[in-house]
């Protein structure tokens, strides 16, 4: 294998719009955090790069759902999930921000580069529009009928139910998840990147130059180049996001896939003014960590646009790995069938290791994999504490018994005293291999056969016996499973850093190295160590039984029939004061001309007399409500609808199939009464 000078390291940056999950955890994190611990623990020059992917339809579409802006949705998730990360000891160089000033610099110099290199193509197309909002509909700002399976509720990008990817004028059936109105074709400019133009170099690249990427990558990568590479939009009509840096492009923005894999230059930049020798000099190698759903994105598109723009490097590897699910079950974040780290947290408090190892022990390196409750409790169980915590409890304690906690000299090694002392070194080059290969799953299980060799080495020794006849040999004995104890901290370091940080400090090992691994006297004689506590615990049944619980109780009310919409995020009081909501009653209304859902209403407010332009022509008749009293949000900002200045809200209750009904107060009042 090429010696690289320096390792960037990149883990896919997780869109800001909801918490982090242990499918996230055990596909990308996980073993990006494990593969960095590994190279820094060598000395290698090493940075860890990632952050919040800030851009993107799901985003502005969860704002707009919830009444807030997008930027209000980004710092919340921003901040819990640099938080879970920490809380977790992912040690990212740095945990960046696309929406940062410096990444909108980097990728507009990014855009504008491939611009006058003329690598784009332009094109006027045809696009979904939306009359009534006055926008073009990208992505899953438009739903309809899936032309492959028919599922009425696909996206404009991509199916749910079948998985397939779609572009909107493949919908049947088109609707604007705006207004829920039907959208109109109207002609928009786009720059796309030619992606048919770079398939030749692609080809090679990857299908001969990198046939040593795991299977289920290079197979993906092949199936995607057979199927014929065609020209990709790199821009979007929306109002969120870095804007497209060129005359005439108003009101379009570069497409979140376009901006974010730039988002790992512009974090280098921000961590490092070093940063290009990292993205510029072929002496770095970088890696790629991702889930399987984003292998297009960053071994065809994102490399693309590298060897388009031409001064960066390419990822020599791209380690993604497939789906976790949960107790047989997709993970799905709308259906709350998820185990959210915060949640974990505070149910298994200081338990963060266990969970580590566990989703690395199962993790999907080369298939779908299941995270059960019950297998996670007989991880920490049968492995963690039964194996690792056993053997280094009985070394320490009896160290602590027999010699006051001071290592023992070793006096002259029998047959199985070198096999063992070999085998420390055997087994260090096993869990090397797992990790240079990224298999993470083989090297842990080859740094946990360390501690099964020094059970089994106890056991069949008995030092507890022997020390009653020939205490000279127990010494041997202790001063090697000590030495098995000290490289147990470095060889599982990488995986259970929270855990091996107190084993190092209880036998008093301060220097970390891993080239330390291997050697039998990494404690010298008369080297003090101190009383050990407990490495791990177990995990009781009612613990285990109430996660199934919680799961269950989930799947429950998945299953019944929704009544209504499920609830919103909580507001502060102080949030919903600022709402003015009064009585008022409808003075006047008609129907605005060439529309079919809109009324125009006047409207005594008892602060004043003012118009308000409402959606519910379809469930009222202008003559039956006038008179009607009726309740309002005072306060909403004017907006002109259909050139109408409407100033206000009129409240209404919508039952789940849409029925419109007036909230009125139950006798009558005086306008302008506050509601609260
Ligand atoms: N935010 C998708 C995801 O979280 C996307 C990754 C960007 S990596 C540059 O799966
Ligand atoms: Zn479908």
């Amino acid at each position: 294998m090429k010696k690289f000078k320096r390792h960037l390291i990149t883990s896919a940056l997780p869109y800001a719009n909801g918490p982090i999950h242990i499918g996230h955890l055990a596909g990308v994190y996980v073993p990006s955090d494990i593969y960095t611990r590994y190279l820094r623990m060598k000395g290698e020059d090493v940075i860890s790069i990632c952050g919040s992917d800030e851009h993107g339809v799901p985003i502005t579409l969860k704002a707009r759902n919830e009444g807030v802006s997008p930027q209000e949705i980004v710092d919340r998730y921003h901040t819990i999930n640099k938080k879970a990360f920490e809380d977790f000891g992912i040690a990212f160089d740095i945990y960046s921000r696309t929406s940062n000033k410096i990444h909108y610099e980097t990728a507009s110099e990014f855009f504008l580069k491939l611009y006058e290199k003329r690598e784009f193509i332009e094109k006027t197309t045809e696009q979904y529009y939306d009359e009534e909002a006055a926008c073009f509909l990208a992505d899953r700002y438009i739903t309809g009928t899936c032309p492959h399976c028919g599922n009425e509720n696909a996206y404009g990008d991509q199916c749910e139910k079948c998985g397939t990817s779609l572009s909107p004028n493949e919908l049947k059936n088109p609707r604007s998840t705006v207004s829920g109105s039907k959208p109109v074709l109207r002609e928009t400019l786009h720059w796309y990147l030619p992606l048919d133009k770079y398939e030749p170099w692609l080809r090679k690249w990857i299908l001969e130059d990198h046939r040593e990427w795991k299977s289920n990558v290079y197979g993906q990568c092949k199936s995607w180049l057979d199927q014929g590479l065609q020209p990709r939009a790199v821009s979007r009509d929306l109002d969120w996001g870095v804007p497209v840096p060129v005359k005439g492009a108003e009101g379009k923005v570069l497409y979140v896939w376009f901006d974010a894999p730039i988002g790992y230059i512009s974090a280098t930049r921000e961590l490092t003014p070093d940063w290009e020798k990292y993205w510029k000099d072929p002496e770095t190698r970088m890696i790629h960590f991702i889930g399987k759903d984003n292998i297009v994105f960053h071994c065809i598109i994102f490399p693309a646009m590298l060897n388009a723009e031409g001064s960066f490097i390419l990822p020599d590897n791209v380690p993604a790995n497939e789906f976790l699910n949960l107790e047989n079950d997709k993970i799905s974040t709308s259906r709350n069938w998820a185990v959210w780290l915060h949640e974990y947290l505070s149910d298994f408090p200081g338990k963060q290791d266990v969970l580590r190892y566990s989703l690395c022990a199962s993790a999907p390196e080369t298939k779908d994999n299941d995270f059960t409750w019950k297998e996670f409790q007989a991880r920490n169980n049968n492995e963690l504490v039964a194996i690792l915590g056993n053997f280094v409890n009985r070394t320490l304690v009896l160290t602590g018994n027999y010699y006051g906690g001071r290592v023992p000299e070793r006096g002259t090694a029998d047959e199985n005293d070198e096999m063992v002392l070999k085998e420390i070194d055997h087994l260090k080059a096993n869990v090397e291999t797992g990790l240079d290969n990224f298999r993470f799953r083989e090297a842990l299980k080859e740094a946990m056969n360390l501690a099964r060799l020094g059970n089994k080495y106890l056991a069949d020794t008995e030092p507890w016996k022997v020390v009653k006849t020939d205490p000279e040999r127990v010494k041997t004995i202790m001063n090697i499973a000590l030495q098995i104890t000290a490289n147990l901290t470095i060889l599982l370091e990488p995986f259970l850093p929270f855990s091996m940080k107190k084993l190092r400090e209880w036998i008093n090992l301060g220097d970390l190295n891993w080239n330390f691994a291997g050697k039998t006297d990494l404690l010298a004689p008369g080297h003090q160590i101190s009383k050990p506590e407990l490495l791990f615990e177990k995990i009781e049944d009612e613990a285990i039984q109430k996660q199934i619980d919680k799961l269950l109780q989930t799947k429950k009310s998945n299953e019944a029939p929704a009544q209504c919409l499920p609830a919103k995020d909580p507001v502060t009081f102080e949030e919903f004061s600022k709402m003015d909501l009064r009585t008022a009653t409808i003075l006047e209304a008609e129907k605005v001309p060439k529309t079919t859902k809109l009324l125009k209403l006047k409207i005594d407010t008892g602060i004043d007399i003012r118009t308000i332009v409402s959606g519910i022509a379809e469930y009222f008749e202008p003559a039956n409500i006038i008179g009607k009293q009726i309740s309002i949000v005072a306060n909403l900002e004017p907006r002109k609808i259909r050139g109408i200045e409407s100033k206000g809200m009129i409240l209404m209750a919508e039952d789940k199939d849409g029925k419109l009904v007036m909230v009125s107060p139950d006798e009558k009042v005086n306008n302008g009464s506050t509601i609260k």
